[in-house]
């Protein structure tokens, strides 16, 4: 099937002009993918074509959600609170609140009932443009609930209108059971859960939450080898609340992205930048953890290390469910423009996904794209509680209900 968008602008997101910005525009979408964009002049149309008319709107790739804790169940509210109060996020997790809160309650829910409030979380996403979303596990830290929780990614997964991408993160927190068994709990992931989520092809990345609450880079580094024994590239929680070292090892290893990087020093930026690892920026948790200490931008441009931006919605440190709302955070917060925030949620946030089939309109890759009610793409990280998205195009198709 062929159709065409006319009557568009159009932000490419090539490299070259801002946005790769193409006034009076056509997009030919055929068979899913993206099979000519230019100026409408320079296109013979042949007078059989299938035609939309995009009334002068501005149109992107989808939008990509690439670091996100979608499936839970229960909330934090009443975790939030006592950070209000003063309690800090570390003090809660020691208590025994935090992470392992969240994981009881996943653990106490049903395949159903974590498919339901997931999807009803996806869809706010959704709505905003997103057509491919990343998921981790990580609040299950058993073998039940850990493949629990990527059988539910991989179940929303199947809706044609979106892709989604499954990460293990057993090392996201030790659970009370292991309470001083570390090491033993660093063999369940490496002899049991990995396997198990293998092996039913579960994952499409391993990542780890590697910090003084949570695992130290030799732990991580375990882990890893074992995720690439089975060709599962990496991705990992770097230098957000300390630095432990993290980005540098996992770069080393060829990680795809470090995300947070709050505490990044110089010989990590260097490590990512030989590897090629994207900087996932977050700065939802950074505004409600109320951190000062920011991630050190200027020299990950200077070092040439893409910048994505990503929700990381998740219960506790981030409830955010706007990828807008992240790009707007990144600018005001981080210090990002306009431009590299829309970067970041499309072409930045596919590379580290590994999916580079996709955050850019040119041809060959996929035809994901979002139609947004506004004539300048700047826009798109200007307004916060608003949502501009007119339509949705995912692998060619527009989606239902737009
Ligand atoms: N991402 C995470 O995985 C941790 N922090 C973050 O920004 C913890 C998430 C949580 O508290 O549930
Ligand atoms: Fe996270």
């Amino acid at each position: 099937m062929q159709c065409t968008l006319t009557n568009c602008r159009v932000a490419t997101m090539r490299p070259g002009a801002p946005y790769g910005l193409i006034d009076d525009a056509a997009v030919v979408l055929e068979d899913g993918l993206i099979d000519w964009v230019g100026p409408a002049a320079d296109r013979d149309t042949s007078p059989d074509e299938v035609r939309l008319d995009m009334q002068g709107r501005l149109v992107t790739p989808g939008l990509i959600d690439c670091h996100t804790h979608l499936v839970y169940a229960g909330n934090r509210a009443d975790e939030w609170a006592l950070r209000l109060e003063g309690a800090s996020y570390e003090e809660i997790a020691k208590r025994g609140g935090g992470i392992v809160s969240t994981v009881r309650a996943t653990r106490a829910a049903d395949h159903g009932r974590l498919l339901d409030a997931t999807r009803a979380r996806l869809d706010v996403l959704m709505a905003e443009g997103v057509t491919t979303v990343e998921v981790k596990s990580g609040y299950g830290l058993d073998v039940e609930t850990e493949l629990r929780m990527l059988r539910v990614a991989r179940e929303l997964g199947e809706a044609p209108d979106i892709d989604v991408a499954a990460t293990f993160l057993g090392a996201h927190a030790l659970p009370p059971e292991y309470k001083d068994r570390r090491e033993d709990y660093v063999r369940l992931l490496i002899d049991d859960v990995l396997p198990a989520v293998a092996a039913e092809g579960l994952a499409d990345a391993v990542d780890a939450y590697c910090e003084g609450i949570a695992f130290t880079a030799d732990e991580v580094r375990s882990v890893f080898e074992s995720a690439r024994e089975r060709d599962l590239p990496l991705r990992l929680h770097a230098e957000q609340l300390s630095n432990c070292g993290g980005a540098a090892m996992a770069a080393d290893m060829g990680a795809l992205s470090c995300d947070h990087l709050e505490y990044l020093d110089e010989r990590g930026i260097e490590a990512m930048a030989a590897a090629g690892s994207v900087a996932v920026l977050v700065p939802g948790a950074w505004y409600y953890l109320r951190e000062t200490r920011k991630p050190p931008v200027d020299e990950l441009r200077a070092a040439n290390v893409p910048i994505a931006v990503s929700t990381d919605h998740n219960p506790g440190t981030s409830p955010v469910l706007s990828i807008l709302a992240a790009m707007n955070m990144s600018c005001v917060l981080f210090g990002l423009g306009p431009e590299e925030a829309l970067r970041g949620a499309t072409v930045h946030a596919a590379r580290a996904l590994g999916l580079e089939d996709r955050g850019m309109i040119e041809p060959g890759k996929l035809a994901d794209l979002a139609v947004w009610d506004m004539q300048t793409p700047a826009e798109l990280s200007y307004t916060l509680g608003h949502n501009p998205c007119r339509q949705v195009f995912k692998a060619g198709v527009p989606r239902n209900g737009h």
